[in-house]
Formats: structure tokens, C-alpha cells, sequence
């Protein structure tokens, strides 16, 4: 054999273990796992968009699917990372109220775009229903605990706090070998769960305490139960007022605005405004203000952006322009910061 031709095989025999060892350590740092059905909120967004994410389509198709993957892709590559270490147990001091949905800023806050409210993407299922953890490691559990959130909990517009959780079903410590195995690899398990007296929409939160080490994950799966008011969207929302009206006119006081920043991180932010009528019903509203520090928005919904910074000018979507007496309705987007980002002073002008 020419000596070129030996020594390319050596070199490709060294590359190979090169890769070999290199797969090896993606597998065990990855080999984790969540619950897959009901979905976990990134297991979702990676099941949904894993393959088309940076479609612009999503910022309005599954806008808390987008946010997520505005913040940081790796929550959703490592959908199976989602985990804590040495908490012992006490998932309540490790964890404060809302941050549950990012097991209390895991790996550095890879995740806490899960923390954001809003209207995930859900499933529909019954009162009695199972949850199924796909295990990757085929870890096993010491136990795993399935909460759902108490009724009248507004999964819309509430952060998600422990004093808002019921726990509906557990099971013990169940070794992986009686676990199914799953054909993708690792094991699964089925909780079921019993959430009587639920409907509409909800959290169920996922305690799986895995067995290996003290490594506890923490999942928020979004779902719908039979009844209840749907979710408003634009398919089910009122049409404007028909109410005779030649010469709308806007008017400074006829609606507030309240801003509210929900999360933060190098470069960006996650804001929400909740827009108020005032007296009287509106049919439409303006919200405006000075960005002052550089900050600039860069994806909206459930708004439409007229004017970007500094000089912020936003108008209602087409769905939730009118507003009865006192009612309220909330927009949310995502801004890029530098330096300081303190909440502006907002403006709320309504057509009556
Ligand atoms: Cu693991």
C-alpha cells in the first residue's frame, strides 16, 4: 500500500474516534427528557417548529412558541435538559413563584422564556388524563408529581405561583425496567391524573424526581379542559360596535395603559402592556411612548406596531380594538436593550 494512502487511513481512524467521542458526549448531556403528552411547553415549540424555526410565520402563528425561540434556541435543542440538582426536595425554596415553568431559572436561565404568560399553545384533554414522560436516560423515578393549576386560575394573564397548584396524581419510586420502552430510545411512563371540577384552560406542572442523582425536573404542560370560555383569538371575538358614530372621536382618558416588563435578558426583553377603557366603551385605542435608552421592539402581537423607537406609536389588531366600560386587553412583544432599560411613561388615546 502507498504510504499517502496508509496514512490518510490513519488520519480518518483518528477522526472517526474524534467524532465517536464527540457523539458520546452529546448523547449523555442530552439524554434527559420531559413530559411529551400533554406537551411541555418546549417540547411543543420543538415539536411544532424544530424544523422551521426561524419562520416569521410563528411570531404570529404561536407567538409564545416565537418568544422562546427569540430568547434562546437551546430551551428548546435541549427540550430534555430542563432540570435542577441538589434541591433535596424542597422544590418550593428553590424555585420562587414565577419561574416555575423554568424550574426557577435552570441552567442559568436557558428557559426562563417558559416562564412568560400568555397563550401557549394547548392541548385538549379530560378530566381524567395521563401524562406520559419520555425518559431518554432511562433514569427511572423516585416519584413523579402531577399538579394542575386550581380553577379560576387565569393561565392568560397570571405568572404561574406553587399556591396556585393541586396536586392531581403521583406515582412512587418506579425503576426504569418497568418503564415502556420507547423506540426512539430510553423508556416512558403514563401518571394519570384527576382534575375534576376543571375547564377551560390550565397548567398542568410535572415534578419528576429522577433516580440517578438528586436531579429533579420541572414542566409545564399547557392544556384545555371540557368547557369554559374558549380562548379569546380573532375567530371568536366580538366584530366592532355598529353603533352610528360620523366622526369618531380620540380622546386622551378614554382608555389607560400599564406596562409591565415579564423578562429580561442580555440584549432583550419581554414586555407586556395591558390596555384599560375607561367609562366608556371604545372602539379602538393608540398607546405611545418614548423609549429614551435606545431600546427598540422587535417582534408584537395582539397589537399592530405603527411606529417604532424611539417614538413608539401602537394601535389595537383588528380583534381587539373594542372594549367595553373598564374592560382590559393586553398586547405583548420583544425589544433589544443596551445599558438600562427603564419602563417608559405610556399614553392611551381611544376612538369612542
Ligand atoms: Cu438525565
Amino acid at each position: 500500500m502507498p504510504k499517502t494512502s496508509r496514512s490518510r487511513m490513519v488520519i480518518a481512524a483518528v477522526a472517526g474516534a474524534m467524532v465517536l467521542g464527540a457523539l458520546a458526549l452529546v448523547n449523555s448531556a442530552s439524554a434527559h427528557g420531559s413530559i411529551v403528552d400533554p406537551p411541555s411547553r418546549n417540547y411543543g415549540c420543538w415539536q411544532r417548529w424544530g424544523n422551521d424555526f426561524q419562520n416569521p410565520r410563528m411570531a404570529t402563528e404561536d407567538p409564545m412558541c416565537w418568544q422562546a425561540w427569540q430568547h434562546n434556541t437551546n430551551a428548546m435543542w435541549n427540550w430534555n435538559g430542563l432540570y435542577r440538582e441538589g434541591l433535596r426536595g424542597n422544590h418550593q425554596g428553590g424555585i420562587p413563584d414565577g419561574t416555575l415553568c423554568s424550574g426557577g431559572h435552570a441552567e442559568g436561565g436557558r428557559y426562563d422564556s417558559l416562564d412568560a404568560v400568555g397563550a401557549w399553545r394547548a392541548a385538549n384533554i379530560g378530566n381524567n388524563f395521563r401524562v406520559k414522560l419520555w425518559d431518554q436516560a432511562s433514569h427511572g423515578a423516585d416519584y413523579i408529581r402531577v399538579y394542575v393549576t386550581r380553577q379560576g386560575f387565569n393561565a392568560l394573564t397570571q405568572p404561574l405561583r406553587w399556591a396556585d397548584l393541586e396536586l392531581v396524581g403521583q406515582i412512587g419510586n418506579t425503576p426504569a425496567n418497568q418503564w415502556t420502552p420507547e423506540p426512539a430510545g430510553g423508556v416512558s411512563i403514563q401518571v394519570p391524573g384527576n382534575a375534576a371540577g376543571r375547564s377551560g384552560r390550565h397548567i398542568i406542572y410535572t415534578i419528576w424526581q429522577a433516580s440517578h442523582s438528586d436531579q429533579s425536573y420541572y414542566l409545564c404542560s399547557d392544556v384545555i379542559f371540557p368547557g369554559g370560555s374558549p380562548d379569546p383569538s380573532p375567530s371568536v371575538s366580538p366584530s366592532p360596535s355598529q353603533s352610528p358614530s360620523p366622526s369618531p372621536s380620540t380622546q386622551p382618558g378614554n382608555c389607560t395603559a400599564t406596562y409591565r416588563q415579564t423578562g429580561s435578558w442580555s440584549g432583550g426583553f419581554q414586555a407586556e402592556v395591558t390596555v384599560t377603557a375607561g367609562a366608556a366603551a371604545v372602539r379602538g385605542w393608540t398607546v405611545r411612548w418614548t423609549y429614551a435608552n435606545g431600546q427598540s421592539i422587535t417582534q408584537i402581537w395582539s397589537a399592530t406596531l405603527g411606529s417604532n423607537a424611539p417614538n413608539v406609536v401602537i394601535s389595537n389588531a383588528g380583534y381587539n380594538g373594542s372594549l367595553g366600560a373598564r374592560a382590559s386587553t393586553t398586547f405583548g412583544f420583544l425589544g433589544s436593550w443596551n445599558g438600562s432599560n427603564p419602563a417608559p411613561t405610556l399614553t392611551c388615546n381611544a376612538t369612542t
